[in-house]
C-alpha cells in the first residue's frame, strides 16, 4: 500500500512536472514548467494517450487559480455590517470553523430533523478525487432527503434513460468518435465545451480526422455554433422541439424497415406503434427542420458506415429532455451500429464504477418534495425546488444549507429567488475556493486546496471517454500547514456531526473517511481493474488501454441482461408530448414569439474563472444574441441596451445582432452577472452582463427526470 503517494515538488523547484486539468470533462494531461517553485508555463502533454498534447485556453488558468489572491486559503466567517453597512469577512482557525459548522448543523438536525438541512453539490465535485472518495460519507452524515446538485440543471435525463434501458444510471453510451463515419450532434457545442458525457480532448483534431476518413458531422442546433461551423451540415431547430424530430427519425427507421436491433433488445413492435404518429412532416412543421432532411438523416444513420447520434445540454435541459435522450438511445440501438466500432459504445475504465457498484444503479420516487410533490431520482430532488423548500414554513422546511463547489444563485433557475431564500436561513456553510454570488450568503466558508495541490485520478470521466485510458497524477505542490484538502473537510465534518448527534461513526465509516484518496484508489485499481496502481506509477503520462470494445450484452446491468426499448416510465411521457404537439398544431405560435437559450464560450468555465485576466481578455461576449431581422422588427439598434423579460424576471443587457441565431431565438451565456464588488470578479468588461438564470423559470421542468428546462424559455425583448 502507498505506492500512489508521491512527493510534491520541493520548495524552489526548477524543472518540469506532469499535471492534469480538471476544469472540464476533457481531462487533458499537462506538462508544467516551474522556475524557483513558480509555474512559468503549462502545455499539453504530447505523451498523454487520451489528450495527445491538446490543451485549451482554460488549462493554463490552473496556475492562476493557484496564485490567485482572491482565492480563500483559510476559513472565513461573515461579520454582519452595523446598520445596513456591508458585511465583512474575518478569518478563523480550522478547528474553530469546523466545530462551528458541525455545531450549527447538528443543532438544526437535533431540533428539526435531518430534512431541515439541505445540501447542494456543484459541478467541480465531479472533477475532484477527494469528493469521489469522501463526499458520499459527508452527505450521508447530514441525514437529509433535501439533496440537490448541478445534475438536475444538467445530465439527469441521461442517467434516467441509462438506468431504465441498460440497468445502471452511469452506463452512458459514448460516441466512438475516432471510428465513426456519421456523427450527428443534437444540442451540443463541443468546439466550445470540449465535450460532455463524451470525454474527448482535442475535439477539433478528431473532427478533422473524421472528415479525412470521409466521414461527416451534422449538427441540429438553434444557433449556428462553433461546432455547426465546422460541420458538413447544420439545421436550425426550434428550441424544445427536438423530441418530435428524433421520434420522426425513429418513425422513418421503423416504417422503412431499416431498424436492425441487436438480438438482446425487446419491444420493437411496441416502439413502432408509439412512433407511428410522429411523421417527418409534423416534426418539420413545429421544429423548422426540413422533412426531407429528417428522412435522409435517418436513412444515412442506418446505412452501411458506422454512425452515432449524440445529444447533450440542448436536448437535456429542455421540457422534453428525457424523451429526447430516450429517442437518441433508440436511434443508436436500431441503427445497426450499437456497441460496434464507430457507433454508440461503452467505455471500460480501469476503475469500473458501474461493475464495482461504487454508485448505485438508480432508484426513483422513494420520497417526494414537500411543497411541489416531485419525485426524488438517484437520491436527489430537482434544484428547481430548492428555494421553495427553504421558503415554505412547516415540518421539514430547510433551515440550514451547505453548498459544496457550487454557485446555484447563478446556475439554477430564478437565482434571485434563491438568493433571497438563502438570506432567510438560520445558518449556511459553504465549501468553496471563492466567495461567489452564493457563498457570500454563507455564515462560514471552508476553502479546500486547489487542483495543483492535490492528487487526481478521474473516477468519473475516464468512464465516459472515447478511448480506454487510466492516469494517476500526484499533487504538484504541497499544501500549506494551514490548508485542508476537500476530503479532509468532509471527513472532519462527518465525524463531528455524528459525534454531536450522539451516534459516532462505525469503525468502517470512520476508517473510510480517514483513509487518503491515494490509498483508496490503489485498492480500487488492484481489485481487478484493467490497470494496476503499479502500471499507473510506471506511466505517469497515462496508460493506454486501447479503443472502445464491444461489451454487450455481458455488461448490461438489467435483471434479464436484455434491453427494453420501451420502459413504461420513459414512454409514459409521450402523452404529455402528444398533448403539447396537438396544442401547437391547433394554435400556432405568434409570429413575434421569442424563446431564450443558453450559450458556452471556450474561455468560460460555468460561473467561475471570470477573475483571470488571461481568460477574460478579448472581445466582449456577454451580450444577448438576436437575429438582425428580429432586431429590426422591434426597432432595436444593434449594440443597444434591451430589456429581456420572462415570467420570472427582467434584465437589462447589451444586444448584438447575429445571423447565426435562428429567427425567434435569443441567447445569453450562463454564469455571468457577478455581484461581488470589491473583488476582481466582474471587473473585466468582456464578461460583465447579467445572469440568464434571472430569467429561467423553476416551474419549467422535464417532468420525468426533474431536470430544469433552461432552454426554450419564453421571453420578450424591447429597447431599454
Ligand atoms: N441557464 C443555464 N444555466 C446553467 C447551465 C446552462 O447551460 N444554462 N449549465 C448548467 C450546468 S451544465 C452546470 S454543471 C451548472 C454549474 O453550476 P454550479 O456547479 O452550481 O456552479 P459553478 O459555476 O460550476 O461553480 C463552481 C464553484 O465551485 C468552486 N470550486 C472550484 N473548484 C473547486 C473544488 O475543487 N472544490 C470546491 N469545494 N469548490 C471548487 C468555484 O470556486 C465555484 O464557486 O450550471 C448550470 N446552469
Ligand atoms: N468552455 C466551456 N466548456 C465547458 C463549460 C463551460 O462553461 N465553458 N461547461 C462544462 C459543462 S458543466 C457542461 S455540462 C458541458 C456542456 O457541453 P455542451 O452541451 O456541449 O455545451 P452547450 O454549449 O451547453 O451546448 C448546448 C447546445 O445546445 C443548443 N441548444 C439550446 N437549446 C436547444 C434545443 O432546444 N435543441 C437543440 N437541438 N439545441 C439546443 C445551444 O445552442 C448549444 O449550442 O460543457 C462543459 N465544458
Ligand atoms: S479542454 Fe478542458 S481539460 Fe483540457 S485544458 Fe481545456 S479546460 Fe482543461
Ligand atoms: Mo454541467
Amino acid at each position: 500500500m502507498g505506492i500512489l503517494r508521491q512527493p510534491p515538488v520541493p520548495a524552489g523547484f526548477t524543472g518540469t512536472r506532469l499535471g492534469v486539468c480538471n476544469l472540464c470533462e476533457a481531462i487533458c494531461g499537462l506538462e508544467l514548467t516551474l522556475e524557483d517553485g513558480a509555474v512559468t508555463g503549462i502545455r499539453g502533454n504530447p505523451d498523454d494517450p487520451l489528450s495527445r498534447g491538446y490543451i485549451c485556453p482554460k488549462g493554463v488558468s490552473l496556475a492562476d487559480v493557484y496564485t490567485d489572491p482572491d482565492r480563500l486559503r483559510r476559513p472565513v466567517r461573515r461579520v454582519p455590517g452595523p446598520d445596513g453597512a456591508a458585511d465583512t469577512w474575518e478569518e478563523l482557525g480550522w478547528e474553530e470553523a469546523l466545530d462551528l459548522v458541525a455545531d450549527r448543523l447538528a443543532a438544526t438536525i437535533s431540533e428539526h430533523g435531518g430534512d431541515a438541512v439541505g445540501v447542494y453539490l456543484g459541478n467541480p465535485n465531479a472533477h475532484s478525487l477527494g469528493f469521489g472518495t469522501h463526499g458520499a460519507g459527508f452527505v450521508r452524515a447530514l441525514r437529509t432527503h433535501h439533496r440537490f446538485s448541478a445534475s438536475t440543471v444538467d445530465q439527469v435525463p441521461h442517467q434516467l434513460v441509462a438506468w431504465q434501458m441498460y440497468g445502471h444510471q452511469l452506463m452512458i453510451a459514448i460516441p466512438d468518435l475516432d471510428r465513426t463515419r456519421l456523427f450527428l450532434v443534437v444540442g451540443a457545442n463541443p468546439m466550445a465545451s470540449n465535450g460532455s458525457l463524451m470525454t474527448v480532448p482535442d475535439f477539433p483534431k478528431r473532427v478533422r480526422e473524421l472528415k479525412e476518413r470521409g466521414g461527416r458531422m451534422v449538427v441540429l442546433d438553434p444557433r449556428r455554433t462553433e461546432t455547426a461551423k465546422v460541420a458538413d451540415e447544420h439545421h436550425f431547430v426550434r428550441p424544445g422541439t427536438d423530441a418530435p424530430v428524433l421520434l420522426a427519425m425513429l418513425h422513418v427507421l421503423v416504417s422503412e424497415g431499416l431498424a436492425r436491433p441487436p438480438a438482446y433488445v425487446d419491444g420493437l413492435e411496441h416502439l413502432a406503434d408509439l412512433v407511428a404518429p410522429f411523421t417527418p412532416e409534423r416534426a418539420a412543421a413545429v421544429s423548422g427542420v426540413d422533412a426531407g432532411a429528417i428522412r435522409s438523416l435517418a436513412r444515412e444513420l442506418a446505412g452501411a458506415g458506422p454512425a452515432v447520434v449524440y445529444g447533450r445540454m440542448g436536448v437535456s435541459t429542455q421540457g422534453f429532455g428525457t424523451l429526447c435522450q430516450w429517442a437518441i438511445a433508440c436511434l443508436n440501438l436500431l441503427s445497426g451500429h450499437f456497441d460496434s466500432p464507430g457507433g454508440a459504445m461503452f467505455t471500460e475504465p480501469a476503475v469500473d464504477t458501474v461493475g464495482l457498484r461504487i454508485a448505485g444503479p438508480g432508484r426513483r420516487d422513494r420520497w417526494r418534495s414537500r411543497v411541489r410533490d416531485v419525485p426524488e431520482f438517484a437520491g436527489e430532488l430537482p434544484s428547481s425546488v430548492m428555494a421553495e423548500e427553504m421558503r415554505e414554513p412547516g415540518e421539514g422546511q430547510v433551515r440550514a444549507m451547505v453548498t459544496v463547489a457550487g454557485n446555484p444563485v447563478l446556475s439554477t433557475p430564478d437565482g434571485p429567488g434563491l438568493a433571497e431564500a438563502l438570506d432567510g436561513l438560520d445558518f449556511m456553510a459553504a465549501v468553496d475556493l471563492y466567495l461567489n454570488e452564493t457563498t457570500r450568503h454563507a455564515d462560514v466558508v471552508l476553502p479546500p486546496t486547489s487542483a495543483l495541490e492535490r492528487d487526481q485520478y478521474d473516477l468519473v470521466f475516464h468512464g465516459f471517454a472515447v478511448r480506454n485510458t487510466a492516469r494517476w497524477t500526484p499533487a504538484v505542490f504541497a499544501r500549506d500547514e494551514d490548508q485542508r484538502h476537500d476530503w479532509e473537510i468532509f471527513g472532519a465534518l462527518a465525524t463531528r456531526i455524528a459525534e454531536r448527534l450522539g451516534s459516532p461513526l462505525s469503525d468502517d465509516a470512520a476508517g473510510q473517511l480517514a483513509a487518503e484518496p491515494a490509498d483508496l484508489v490503489e485498492r480500487l485499481l488492484d481489485s481487478g481493474g484493467r490497470a494496476t496502481a503499479a502500471d499507473l506509477v510506471e506511466h505517469p503520462e497515462g496508460v493506454d488501454l486501447g479503443p472502445l470494445r464491444p461489451t454487450m450484452p455481458a455488461r448490461l446491468q438489467t435483471p434479464d441482461q436484455r434491453i427494453d426499448l420501451v420502459p413504461d416510465l420513459l414512454v409514459g411521457d409521450l402523452d404529455r408530448l402528444t398533448a403539447w404537439l396537438a396544442d401547437l398544431e391547433a394554435t400556432p405560435r405568434a409570429a413575434d414569439e421569442l424563446v431564450l437559450i443558453g450559450r458556452r464560450h471556450q474561455r468560460d468555465c460555468n460561473s467561475w474563472l471570470h477573475n483571470t485576466t488571461r481568460l477574460t481578455k478579448g472581445r466582449a461576449r456577454h451580450q444577448l444574441l438576436m437575429h438582425p431581422d428580429d432586431l429590426a422588427d422591434r426597432g432595436i439598434a444593434d449594440g443597444g441596451t434591451v430589456v429581456v423579460t420572462s415570467r420570472v424576471g427582467s434584465v437589462e443587457v447589451a444586444v448584438a445582432g447575429a445571423d447565426d441565431m435562428m429567427r425567434g431565438v435569443v441567447s445569453l451565456p450562463h454564469g455571468y452577472g457577478h455581484q461581488l464588488p470589491g473583488t476582481r470578479l466582474a471587473h473585466a468588461s468582456t464578461v460583465v452582463g447579467v445572469s440568464i438564470n434571472d430569467l429561467t423559470d423553476p416551474d419549467l421542468l422535464d417532468v420525468v427526470s426533474g431536470n430544469a428546462a433552461l432552454n426554450g424559455v419564453p421571453v420578450t425583448v424591447s429597447p431599454a
